[in-house]
Order: C-alpha cells, then structure tokens, then sequence
C-alpha cells in the first residue's frame, strides 16, 4: 500500500521548500517509498474531513493501511521505525539519533520560529526593533552550540539519519537571514544535506505543485 502524505494546494513560501510536507517527503525519499500526494487549500484544512485528521487543521498529514497520524517529527519517525535507511539498527546509537530528531523540533526549531513571528507576524509593532536582537541572539546561542558540537564532521552521529534529516531542515529555514553563514561547518552541513538526491527529488515534487506560474 502506498501511503498518502498531504501537502499544501499552493505554499506561500512559492516552492521554497520550507513547508513542512518537504520533510515528509524527504524522509520517504531517503528510504525508497513512493507515495501520493493529497493537497489541501487553506479552507479545506479546516473542514471537518482534514480535522479528522489532524486536530490543528494543519498539515502535513500520513495514512498508510491503518494507520493515519498527524506531526512531522511524529510521521518521520514513524517512517524511520517501519522501514530501513533513516536509524540506527544499533540500540544506543538508534536513541541518539532520536534525541537529534527531537533536539532540531524542540530546542533549535522554537527560536528559528520566533524569528519568523518577530520579522512576519509582528513586524509592524512598535517592540519589535528592541525584540529582534534578542530573539537574533537565541538563535546564535543554539547555533554556536550546534556548531561545536558538530566541529568537522560530516553529520550529527555517525552515518546520516532522521535527525540529521530534521536538523538540516530547521536550519534552511535561516537561510534567507544570513545567520546560517556566520558558522561555517553549518552552512556546509546544511549544503551536503541538500545535495542529498533523496532531498533533491523532495524539493522538486514541492516544487512541481508550489512554482508560480511563468
Ligand atoms: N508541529 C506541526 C508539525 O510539525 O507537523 C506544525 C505543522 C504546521 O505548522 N503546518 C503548517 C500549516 O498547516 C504548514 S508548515 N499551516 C496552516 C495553518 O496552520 O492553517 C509551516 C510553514 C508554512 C509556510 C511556510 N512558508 O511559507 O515559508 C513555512 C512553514
């Protein structure tokens, strides 16, 4: 059975990639399954058929058989337990790539996403001058850390896994700010992550849906 994932009908970022369907659909690329595509409007994500799904009227949502669940980090694991190529067979070493995995959606990701309220969402209040240097500034406190941490090598533990996978998603999110340039192994991680084919045929299934008309 091929599962079905939802997805934008049209993401505002205009194929950037950013939305988080691209992380679901890297995660099946990097393990070989194919799957469809069910897009969903704005409108439609609220609608009593898609809240059955997903209680937030979000997406991206997975279905597979019985088997219907709703949060990327959650879907992404459940990917990586059902199917080889994403984790660890090894007991520890499968834990710590799943520490990395909820290390990039709970302790990077949460001021990469402040960063977007306080630039987007609150652009126009009168605090945000005096906020926008304190939230640049958690950012580099987990990217420097980040950085440490990784120093030369190539990913987070070991061989590439799911958390690798997250992390590099988190950090694209920063591209546009620049912030990602000031760590230099950073960047080159982020880099080797998109150069993955399994991230390049994500990238070009989102964009085949999300690309503006020429
Ligand atoms: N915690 C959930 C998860 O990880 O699955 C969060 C899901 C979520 O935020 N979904 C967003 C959504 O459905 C799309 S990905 N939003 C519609 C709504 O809430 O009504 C977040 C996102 C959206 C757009 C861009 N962009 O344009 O750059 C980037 C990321």
């Amino acid at each position: 059975m091929i599962p079905t994932i939802t997805a934008f009908e049209r993401s505002p970022d205009g194929g950037k990639g950013l939305a988080r369907d691209t992380r679901v659909r890297w995660a099946l690329e990097e393990v070989g399954q194919s799957y469809d595509t069910r897009l969903v409007s704005f409108a439609a994500m609220k609608e009593p058929a898609h809240m059955a799904l997903h209680p937030f009227g979000q997406i991206p949502t997975f279905e597979e058989g019985g088997v219907a669940i709703f949060e990327t980090g959650a879907i992404i694991l459940h990917i990586a337990q059902t199917r080889d190529g994403l984790l660890p067979k090894e007991a520890d070493a499968r834990a710590r790539a799943v520490a990395w995995m909820f290390a990039a959606l709970n302790t990077v990701e949460p001021p990469i996403l402040d960063l977007t309220i306080a630039r987007i969402v609150e652009g126009d209040r009168p605090w945000t001058a005096e906020r926008l240097p304190l939230v640049l500034d958690r950012i580099r406190a987990r990217l420097g850390l980040l950085s440490f941490r990784l120093r030369d090598a190539e990913w987070l533990d070991g061989a590439f896994s799911a958390g690798d996978l997250l992390m590099v998603s988190v950090l694209l999110r920063l591209r546009m700010s620049g912030l990602l340039d000031e760590y230099e192994n950073l960047a080159a991680y982020v880099a080797r992550g998109e150069q993955r084919p399994a991230y390049r045929r994500a990238f070009e299934a989102q964009l085949a849906v999300n690309a503006p008309a020429a």
